[in-house]
């Protein structure tokens, strides 16, 4: 018989390669989504097959929401699922300091509704849970490379809310013997990556620019340093961690580190767009001549393509975080397997095809408003 999965957040960017993933290991897959007045299901209507079709489905849909824990509970019960991730979440930290309660309710509290539903139905003993724990646990870093071992300092509410679920997750592993885990995850990005998170707000912007359609990227903090590894390799070890003989929370992380700028400089050079910086500080100018290859930039006026905006900056910013994933290359043998380069080239790609239909629309006439926010 095969093995079923439960996946909360199956609508977002993880839970549509980590179901892609399963499918092809031959799971039945269970996901939760929530209602909404227009459809969610974009980033897996591919491997959703029709109820009324005689086809072997393999992805099964529920209604369902975080802060309701009677709704979690049936599902539960109803799935008797063999895995549990717990990927659903609202997961922007900029957003987190303007729905403070909220974050907390779904990122903290959510865990705990999960776990306890487990719990309450008796499921503990075949129940494997995965909990998408994150490095913006560690915040304000105090070690220059962090691993398990590093302790935690959260800068937002989106963390201090993900640092109760990391904890709740370990509780319940200590108190009841729960087969429970955090994924520690360092940035993770792809084609299906969220508009408003900087990576892809960049691929979009610039593949935007690309085909005429704008002039101007607006940014934040550009001196943010990250360690940005591909969502399909980091999803490979979401699963590897729930098929162990004993449950183990893992740093995944590539170990290398980038600024935004670095990253708005590659994204340009691979659509061969020459940049120009403006914003507060030298250095932005300064990268515009990297970028050109010239000595010194050339900032007509209508040329500036990247300007810093402080309405994107955060009342509390995470600085600098770089991953030691040697703990999970040790004992689970996992590497990642796609360069920054490569995912860079991949998204880019996939934007540059939607500007272009965004672009054919616009020259018969067709107004397809589009925005960029957060
Ligand atoms: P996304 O924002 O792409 O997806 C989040 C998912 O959670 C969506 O399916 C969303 O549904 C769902 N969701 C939001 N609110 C609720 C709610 N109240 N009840 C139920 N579901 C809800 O995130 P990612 O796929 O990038 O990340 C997956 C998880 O990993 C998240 O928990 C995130 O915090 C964590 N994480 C992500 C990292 C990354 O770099 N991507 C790094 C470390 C951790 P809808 O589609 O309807 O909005
Ligand atoms: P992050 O990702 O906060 O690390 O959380 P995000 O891409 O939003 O920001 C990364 C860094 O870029 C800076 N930045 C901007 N960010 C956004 N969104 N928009 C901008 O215009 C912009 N300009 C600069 C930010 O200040 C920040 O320093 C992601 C989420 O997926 C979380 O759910 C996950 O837990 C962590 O990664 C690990």
């Amino acid at each position: 018989m095969s093995k079923r999965a439960l996946i909360t957040g199956i609508t977002g960017q993880d839970g549509s390669y980590l179901a892609e993933l399963l499918i092809e290991k031959g799971y039945e897959v269970h996901g939760i989504k929530r209602r909404t007045s227009q459809f969610n299901t974009g980033r897996i209507d591919h491997l959703y097959s029709d109820v009324h079709s005689k086809a072997q489905r393999h992805l099964h849909l529920h209604h369902g929401d975080l802060s309701d824990g009677s709704n979690l509970t049936r599902i539960m019960q109803e799935v008797q699922p063999d895995e549990v991730y717990n990927l659903g979440a609202q997961s922007h930290v900029a957003v987190s300091f303007e729905s403070p309660e909220y974050t907390a309710d779904i990122n903290g509290l959510g865990a705990l509704r999960l776990l306890e539903a487990i719990r309450l139905l008796g499921l503990q003993s075949k129940t494997r849970f995965y909990q998408a724990s994150t490095s913006e646990l560690y915040g304000q870093v105090q070690e220059s490379r962090q691993s398990e071992a590093t302790p935690f300092y959260p800068r937002s509410p989106y963390g201090a809310a993900k640092l109760f679920a990391y904890w709740i997750t370990k509780n319940y592993r200590e108190a009841y013997g729960f087969y429970a885990c955090n994924g520690i995850l360092f940035n993770h990005e792809s084609p299906r990556r969220g508009e408003t998170f900087v990576t892809r707000k960049v691929t979009r912007g610039l593949a935007n620019v690309a085909q005429g359609l704008e002039q101007c990227l607006f940014l934040g903090n550009m001196n943010a340093l990250r360690d940005w590894g591909h969502a399909k390799d980091y999803v490979r070890m979401q699963w590897l961690m729930l098929q162990q003989p004993t449950a183990v929370d893992y740093v995944i992380a590539t170990g290398a580190q980038y600024s935004i700028r670095d990253f708005v400089t590659r994204a340009a050079r691979q659509l061969g767009i020459s940049l120009v910086f403006e914003g507060e500080g030298i250095d932005e100018v300064a990268i515009a001549a990297d970028v050109t290859g010239e000595d010194a930039p050339a900032v007509c006026p209508g040329d500036v393509l990247v300007r810093v905006d402080p309405r994107y900056f955060r009342p509390s910013e995470v600085e600098t975080l770089c991953g030691n994933p040697s703990k999970a290359a040790d004992e689970l043998g996992w590497v990642p397997e796609i360069s920054l380069d490569q995912m860079i080239a991949e998204m880019v790609a996939s934007d540059l095809e939607l500007a272009k239909r965004q672009a054919l629309l616009q020259r018969h006439g067709y107004h397809t408003p589009q925005s960029i926010e957060a």
